[in-house]
Formats: structure tokens, sequence, C-alpha cells
């Protein structure tokens, strides 16, 4: 139950548009942002870090959004000068104490097949399964360009 209300209470006590996070269990969900797409682009991509500062390992298996068909945990790889996306099949280890970042140029969740445009400023609901804490649900915020790495942490 404890869980459930801090989600609630995250949700409700983040007025700021630009910043949000989430807290869960063991695990603090920091600003899920997307970057706006053009009409008809097939595909977007999902950024936010997560850090587990609980005892135990966690993994992120996978995701979904009514906004996409699916959604999938991509990494960057660089082969032979070619910059290409590798689907993290397995999902991704997050161990006690460490941040899991997903990030433009780095890892990220990908939107296949989105079904809508991503609009700056609007949101859009993604939920994210965990092996140990199970799914949790969090808002995406759209936006035109990146958020200021180091601002957003301090804003509320
Ligand atoms: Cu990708």
């Amino acid at each position: 139950m404890r869980i459930l209300l801090s989600l609630v209470a995250a949700l409700f006590l983040a007025p700021c548009a630009m910043a949000h996070e989430y807290e869960t269990g063991q695990l603090h969900i920091d600003h899920p942002w997307s970057r706006a797409t053009p009409p008809g682009a097939p595909t977007g991509a999902v950024y936010f870090a997560i850090h587990n500062h609980g005892q135990q390992a966690d993994r992120l298996l996978s995701a979904d959004s009514p906004v996409a068909a699916s959604a999938e945990l991509h990494t960057t790889v660089n082969k032979d000068g070619m910059m290409g996306m590798r689907h993290m099949e397995q999902g991704a280890e997050i161990a006690s104490g460490t941040e899991l970042r997903l990030e433009p140029q780095g890892n990220h969740l990908m939107l296949v097949g989105l079904k809508q445009p991503l609009v700056a400023g609007q949101r859009f609901p993604l939920t994210l399964h965990f092996e140990k804490a199970g799914d949790v649900n969090i808002e995406v915020a759209v936006q035109d360009d990146a958020p200021d790495a180091h601002e957003h942490h301090h804003q509320h």
C-alpha cells in the first residue's frame, strides 16, 4: 500500500510541467520525456533515469504504451563506425545502488508503430514492467528539446 500511496503522491505533488519523478519501492524514476515527432513518424524514443536505492537488483523487462504498437528497450551500438540500435531482449538490469540511464545517443525505450504524433507540451502514459517492482505506470512529457540535465534535478 505504501508503494501505491507514494506513487500517487508523486503524481499530485509534481506541479512543474518540465520535471516529474516517480518513487516506487526501491526505484526512483526521474523525469520520463520524449522528443516531439513530426506527423506520420513511425517511431519515437523515451528517455529517463532509474535509480535503484534498494538492496536488491531489479530488471526493467519491457514496457508498453497506448500510443504505440510496441515499446522496445534499445541500446545504441557503434559497429565499424556505423551507429545502430540493438533490441535488449533480456531487458536491462539495475544493480543495487546504480542508475540505468536512457538518454539521447544511448539506451532508450523505442516506441515502434506510433499511433499518433507526440506533441510538445502533452503527456502520454507508459507502463514499465520490472522483474521485482512489477508494473509501474508513469507519464512521459513530450518536449521539443532535451531537458537541461543539471537543472531538472532541482526544479520543483
Ligand atoms: Cu531504437
